[in-house]
């Protein structure tokens, strides 16, 4: 059988490398060369171009269309509606750009496709032309630019807020911990050198402001309405705590502390009550069954979203966002860092 394929193959190679010959043996023949183009192949081209265009927006649009309904939810934070804000003008800019420039490309191919007759147009130069491509561009790039600069000052400024909440993210390879400051609202400082399997965040077991920090996994609460503040560490590589349902993104880098903070403005319940969420996830569990699997209900999740290693799509924990009565008589029943290790 392989022999087979092999003798079709050979065969195939010979046939047309044959076919080749033919060709060029024919070309002697002809009056024309095939590489001079005549009036009609260009006026045929040219034509095809505009062809190609209408093709090429209509697909456009109709990927707008189809994938329309599969993109995030609302901001479900302060800011993350200004970010939205920001994102919605850049595409509607992008487009209204992608669709002119476009248009001008496949007309002005149609327009001046080749003629016997044409002659080149000698233009060198023209100082208003290099006025305006060089204007518009850059108050349009300024504009993007001073807009998302005064939203990332403001995530990124230290917080203020005397009734804030403070917690921690450290990713390690491939898992997140949250701690929480506990009841004096400071975090214990840390040390790698006691990083063991019942320390794993590399708590300074010497440091009493430590021994009331609540360490959590797979899930931690966040009060609505609330400022929150996070700072990131990391053990081993550069990850990257994406929260994208709030429009946050903060890289934890080994060896330092990055931080932001956001207002959640969307409690848990209410994001699954969402008309749009909803609909979001009836299409996933639609998918989910046919697969065989349980349905879900909507959650805020922590990724990462740095390629970190094999593991790294498994880098994830549930967020809950809920009112703050709630939250307090979840972290109520957290252990402390203290019951933990005395154990
Ligand atoms: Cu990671």
């Amino acid at each position: 059988m392989k022999l087979l394929v092999l003798l079709a193959i050979v065969l195939l190679i010979i046939a047309g490398h044959q076919l080749l010959r033919i060709i060029e043996l024919s070309r002697g023949l002809k009056k024309t060369k095939e590489w001079e183009l005549t009036d009609s192949d260009n006026d045929r081209m040219g034509k095809a171009m505009l062809v190609f265009m209408v093709l090429f927006f209509a697909f456009f649009f109709w990927q707008v269309a189809r994938w329309n309904d599969r993109s995030l939810p609302a901001a479900a934070s302060e800011h993350g509606l200004k970010i939205d804000l920001l994102w919605d003008a850049n595409i509607y800019l992008v487009t209204f750009i992608f669709l002119v420039t476009n248009f001008f490309l496949f007309w002005f191919a149609y327009k001046y496709r080749g003629h016997a007759k044409a002659k080149a147009v000698y233009f060198p130069h023209n100082n208003k032309l290099e006025m305006a491509w060089t204007i518009i561009p850059a108050s349009a790039l300024a504009f993007i630019i001073i807009f998302g600069l005064k939203y990332w000052n403001e995530i990124t400024s230290v917080s203020e807020d005397p009734n804030k909440v403070l917690v921690e993210l450290y990713a390690k390879q491939f898992d997140w911990t949250a701690r929480y400051a506990g009841k004096d609202g400071k975090l214990g400082t840390t040390d790698f050198r006691q990083i063991s399997g019942s320390n794993s965040v590399g708590m300074d077991t010497a440091d009493v402001l430590g021994s009331d920090d609540i360490l959590v996994k797979n899930e931690f609460h966040i009060p609505v309405n609330k400022e929150i503040v996070f700072e990131m560490r990391s053990r081993d590589v550069i990850h990257s705590a994406y929260m994208p349902h709030f429009r946050a993104q903060m890289n934890c880098v080994p060896g330092m502390v990055t931080f932001f903070k956001f207002k959640p403005i969307k409690t848990t319940a209410e994001m699954r009550n969402d008309p749009y969420v909803k609909q979001l996830m009836a299409g996933i569990n639609a998918q989910r069954k046919i697969n065989g699997e349980e349905p879900v209900e909507f959650d805020y999740t922590l990724l990462c979203n740095k390629i970190c290693g094999s593991s790294h799509y498994a880098m994830a924990m549930t967020i809950i966002v809920e009112s703050e009565a709630d939250y307090n008589n979840w972290i109520a029943k957290q252990k402390t860092f203290k019951t933990v290790a005395q154990k």
